[in-house]
């Protein structure tokens, strides 16, 4: 494996900000310092002007998830190669245990499909639908001999994919005891349903009563609920996908109570509210993700959770489906929902513009320091899931998974520019500031400005250690 050497480049981390060489050997950063003196037979990149940012770490994205009828339009080939254009070297995507198959087979049959197609690195969550003594026991074999240490549970979707309370409790209390990480879907399923039924009998087909049923306070009373069941279970719990102060206030409280409580934001929640639900255009389908976007008061509130460490992690929840059913040969996609909007297979895509997003609205707009970009970027989605130092740093012995930024780039965002095999960008036309120059996936180029060097397989299955997060 070639060396390569990253010069005069201003290396970012969570926590520094200097100008060195970075040199990376044998897949890892080998040794970072001034005017480092390397050998002629030494590739050296000059990163002048440019940022050098540990690659980002997406630990919420769905390739090639079935839901129901419909499937996300992304591969692992597509998606990753998405990613790494985004600057995210690791994603986590998730491994759907089926009604009657094991959380390891649902490990085995992803890593399967993944395996050959991926040109990033990645592992799984495993999404938990049933708890039984076996389950358990399979659930403690995934951490301790696959590098499995989180897992998902939806307290939505009833009769798909919920579970009930005792359930999430029992995997809190023994997952938590092992170190790992549940991640909890915080809504209300029950109430939910009833209300969608409610609007369909009503005649209310448009897509803007997904949000209308989907209300805040059902995401505040499941958030409670989950922190309720953590704190009795004595557990770390996550919070995927927040998007309300509903949620939020429980989160910041059950915190400064001293429970051990994490959570995630999406881009799209800091970029749109839901002022784009007021129309009856079936458009707005591309808005139809879950949580629904929320108020701009409840934006503000992430925002502030933001700065002050009450969200620890922007994930993007990239989750596409097309808009044009049969688009690159995907059917059964956001179209369903033409005529009722519980059809329209829920979420959108976003894997990459995650960091030049974050960076236009972040930082650039004096939201977030470079530092925090950073962290809540990579670093501490890298910690909480067990992924650090390996993953979400630059330090010596760390994967060279790097990206090389230039903040005085700008780009207009465009579907048909991006990687993925979605139809849409919920960015089409906007004008962001900064760019994703070169990526490199421990060691290797894989992005070259527009150029794709990275192979469908380079990427590999990342076994991970259990929660850092104190
Ligand atoms: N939850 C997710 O995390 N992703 C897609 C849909 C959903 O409900
Ligand atoms: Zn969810
Ligand atoms: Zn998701």
């Amino acid at each position: 494996m070639g060396t390569t050497l990253i010069r005069n480049g201003r290396v970012i981390t969570a926590t520094d900000d200097y100008l060195a060489d970075v040199l990376m050997q044998d897949g890892v950063i080998h040794a970072i310092g001034k005017a480092l003196v390397v050998g002629e037979e030494v590739k050296i990149i000059d990163a002048t002007g440019l940022y050098v940012l540990p690659g980002g770490v997406d630990t919420h994205v769905h390739m090639e998830n079935i839901v129901g009828p419909s499937i996300t339009c992304d591969t692992f080939a597509s998606g990753t190669r998405a990613a790494a254009f985004g600057g995210t070297t690791t994603v986590v995507d998730f491994a759907l245990q089926t009604k009657d198959d094991s959380p390891l087979a649902a490990i085995a049959r992803v890593q399967r499909s993944a395996d050959p197609q991926v040109s990033v690195d990645y592992s799984l969550h495993v999404i938990v639908t049933r708890v039984d003594a076996q389950v358990l026991c399979d659930v403690r074999h995934a951490m301790q001999h696959e590098g499995v240490t989180s897992f998902k549970m939806f307290m939505a979707y009833p009769g798909v994919m919920m579970a009930d309370d005792a359930a999430i409790f029992q995997m809190l209390r023994q997952v938590g005891a092992d170190g790992g990480m549940v991640a909890l879907h915080a809504e209300n399923g029950t109430v939910i349903d009833l209300l969608i039924r409610e609007a369909l009998e009503a005649g209310h087909t448009s897509p803007r009563y997904h949000a209308l049923t989907r209300p805040a306070i059902l995401e505040g009373e499941a958030t409670h609920r989950g922190i309720r069941l953590a704190e009795l279970a004595e557990a770390q719990i996550y919070f995927v996908h927040v998007s309300s102060n509903q949620a939020l206030k429980h989160i910041v409280t059950a915190r400064a109570e001293g429970i051990p409580v994490f959570a995630e934001t999406c881009p799209h929640y800091l970029l749109f509210d839901d002022s784009v639900y007021n129309s009856d255009d079936f458009e707005i389908a591309k808005y139809v993700m879950t949580p629904p976007l929320r108020t701009s008061d409840d934006q503000k509130h992430l925002w502030r959770a933001l700065r002050y460490d009450d969200l620890q992690v922007i994930a993007t929840d990239h989750c596409p489906f097309c808009m044009k059913e049969g688009h690159k040969g995907f059917f059964q996609q956001k179209m369903r929902g033409q005529h009722d909007f519980s059809q329209i297979p829920n979420g959108a895509p976003g894997i990459e513009t995650r960091l030049v997003s974050l960076f236009d609205i972040g930082v650039m707009q004096g939201k977030l320091s470079l530092n925090r970009f950073v962290q809540l970027t990579s670093t501490t989605p890298a910690k909480l899931f067990g992924l650090f130092p390996k993953k979400g740093t630059i330090a010596v012995g760390s994967d060279a998974d790097v990206v090389l930024f230039d903040p005085a780039a700008s780009q207009t965002i465009h579907a048909r520019h991006l990687h993925s095999n979605c139809d849409y960008t919920l960015l089409e036309g906007r004008t962001l500031r900064g760019r994703v120059e070169k990526v490199f996936l421990r060691g290797q180029l894989i992005v070259d400005g527009e150029q794709w060097l990275g192979r469908e397989g380079m990427g590999r299955f990342v076994p991970r250690g259990t929660v850092q997060a104190f």
